[in-house]
């Protein structure tokens, strides 16, 4: 394997021969809080390779531009390289998380719209939470690329929602990043998986995701094996 370009919290990114495609590895290491909170999930980087694999083919069979250009072993993708855009855009269909917290509303209550959110990708800041006028005003984005990132993201909400109904799984609020290619063009990036998303099973409300890591409510590697369980019968 190439020299290692970029370490994350769960992933590393490594060079390969081609200067417009890199590996992604996908790791068990497992943080939340902004790494305040540090573990390791068994075969969490396998899980997450794989949903995300299969989620992102979903998503390009349904005319969404990608990163993923294929999957090389378990814990391995080929993908385009780009230049992520520092945003985390953040989709909820429920109040949940951080915005049930801070607004004072009730995990689970309807929205009368989906909300978007947009933070700073900056660790040292604690991603904090701006608006678009932010993120063009510090260069993070043009408007333009702002109108693009939220028409695409509107699209995967849409087809994610629809998906996971089928399996019996509330989408109740998820992360997305974007990224240009080298002739400037917006691909998704980065991962679709239990660690980015908040899966709630639709009868009994169970969260099916790494909400079982941050508030230790335990099988949290069962959880993540149930997602990838019912997305096989897909
Ligand atoms: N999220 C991430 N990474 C982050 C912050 C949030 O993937 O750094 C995801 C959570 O998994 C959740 C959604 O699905 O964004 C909203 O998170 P929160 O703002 O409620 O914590």
């Amino acid at each position: 394997m190439g020299k290692m370009l970029y370490e994350g919290k769960a992933k590393q990114i490594f060079e390969t021969e081609k200067d417009d495609e890199v590996i992604v590895y996908y790791k068990d290491d497992a943080t939340a809080f902004n790494g305040g909170k540090k573990g390791t999930i068994e075969d969490k980087g396998v899980l997450n390779n794989r949903i995300t694999e299969a989620l992102f083919t979903y998503l390009s069979e349904n005319g969404i531009k990608t990163h993923y250009i294929k999957t090389l072993s378990d814990r391995e993708q080929l993908v385009k390289k780009v230049s992520i855009i520092p945003l985390e855009v953040i989709v909820r269909n429920l109040a949940a998380g951080s915005m049930a917290k801070r607004l004072g509303i009730k995990e689970g209550t309807p929205l009368k719209t989906t909300i978007f959110e947009i933070c700073l990708k900056d660790d040292s800041l604690g991603d904090p939470m701006i608006n678009d006028t932010h993120a063009v005003g510090i260069g993070a984005a043009t408007f333009e690329e702002l109108r693009e990132i939220y028409a695409m993201t509107d699209k995967i909400n849409d087809l994610l929602k629809a998906y996971f109904d089928k399996i019996g799984i509330i989408l109740v609020d998820f992360k997305l990043e974007f990224g240009k290619d080298k002739d400037g063009n917006i691909l998704l990036a980065d991962e679709i998986s239990p660690d980015t998303c908040r899966f709630w099973d639709k009868v009994t409300l169970e969260k099916l995701d790494k909400d079982r890591f941050r508030r230790d409510l335990g099988n949290v590697k069962g959880a993540y094996e149930e997602i990838m369980g019912r997305m096989k019968k897909i």
